[in-house]
């Protein structure tokens, strides 16, 4: 009799500690975090075409909210002037649509991957101020307004200061001065007076590129202009920011009376070229096998580095959860991340949290981990 019990208290010991294991396994990034903000990934056109099973299921599974990573790009989404070409963002808004996700446009002016004809004139001379404020407006307010409801929040302008707190010396700046980016949010809040308004940037734990952006959120607050958010997106490095950088950042930011969207976030494993950080797409540096050393996969002691790397960025993230109202990936898995490309073309990164079989890594365990034990 002893005996039995024993066994069947054996079974069931067995039994619940396998339930554990299971209901452990099954949750999933947003449900992990469904309490403290959302969680995203930016989509290509092979995620908002559904062309791979796996990948779609790591999206509706694993994150609560999308961005499109290229197709509301000005020359992707409108390549000549008035010639608009929705098919992909069409099919992207569909698919937040379809899994209720909260789904975030990016991006509406942005000085790259920018057609020429949107400041020039058929000379191809710069157009005056009140020209480019029209082809501004117009291209705002078609675009929003045929995702009224649908898009949630627009990272309306992209990368517009430097990390020195200058205004980039973009066609936008040239032509209507700092003046640009309280016209762009106005035409945006005319167009979808509910969508969140965000500014986006990298490298925006710089000192004085803090200083530049809060002073552009309080003009736009103090002029009944709304900006509901900063976007960092967040393109780091092993070496750096260092977590007190970046806490600063939330903790300036928020004070401006802005939530905070981690916007584009993953971490290189490889080696950063000296002096780089950031993702000003014109910093490129020539191929050379130092800074690819991990074609056949990631070394564990890198790898376990680079986990408590994403670790401490979501321990942090966590603490300022008051503050954030997003976390998203730029991508879903390593194979299409744009970092294999950044700032040496041609390498193997592992910047995300699936792998290039679009299988998880051990680091969406421990993240997920983090916020059961918050
Ligand atoms: O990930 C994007 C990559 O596929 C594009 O080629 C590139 C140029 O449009 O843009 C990348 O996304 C950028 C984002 O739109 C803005 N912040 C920096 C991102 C990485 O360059």
């Amino acid at each position: 009799m002893k005996q039995v019990i024993i066994s069947l208290s054996f079974v069931a010991l067995t039994i619940s500690n396998s339930i554990f294991a299971q209901q452990e396994k099954s949750l999933t990034l947003k449900s992990a975090y469904k309490d403290d903000f959302f969680i995203g990934a930016a989509l290509g056109l092979s995620e908002i075409y559904e062309a791979d099973q796996k990948s779609n299921d790591v999206v509706k599974n694993q994150f609560n909210s999308i961005v499109a990573e290229n197709c509301m790009k000005s020359m992707h989404i409108q390549p000549r002037e008035g010639e608009f070409f929705f098919d992909d963002a069409d099919r992207f808004v569909a698919l937040g649509e379809k899994y209720k996700m909260f789904t975030i446009g990016h991006t509406l002016i942005w000085h790259s991957q920018l057609s020429s004809w949107f400041f020039t004139d058929k000379n191809g001379k710069d157009v005056s101020a009140e020209v480019l404020k029209q082809r501004m407006k117009n291209h705002i307010h078609t675009i929003v307004t045929r995702y009224k409801g649908k898009v949630k929040g627009w990272d309306v302008v992209n990368e517009a200061i430097m990390e020195d707190g200058s205004y980039r010396k973009s066609k936008f700046y040239e032509i209507l001065g700092e003046e640009f980016i309280p016209l762009a949010f106005k035409y945006t809040q005319e167009a979808d007076p509910d969508a969140e308004l965000y500014y986006n940037d990298y490298n925006e734990w710089y000192p004085k590129k803090i200083e530049t952006i809060i002073k552009m959120v309080k003009n736009l607050k103090s002029r009944g202009i709304r900006i509901d958010g900063v976007g960092m997106q967040a393109h780091v490095a092993m070496e750096g920011p260092t977590m007190a950088e970046y806490e600063n950042a939330i903790e300036k930011y928020a004070s401006a009376g802005v939530k905070i969207n981690i916007t584009e976030l993953d971490i290189s494993a490889l080696p950063v070229p000296k002096g780089q950080s950031g993702a000003n797409v014109a910093d490129t540096y020539a191929y050379n096998k130092e800074f690819n050393p991990y074609v056949n996969g990631l070394p564990k002691d890198v790898e376990e580095k680079w986990e408590d790397r994403y670790a401490d960025f979501f321990r942090l993230f966590l603490k300022h959860k008051d503050k954030i109202r997003r976390v998203t990936l730029w991508g879903v898995t390593d194979s299409q991340s744009w970092k294999n490309d950044y700032p040496v073309k041609g390498r193997t990164d592992y910047a995300l949290f699936f792998d290039r079989k679009c299988n998880a890594k051990p680091v969406v365990e421990k993240i997920i981990k983090l916020a059961e034990t918050k």
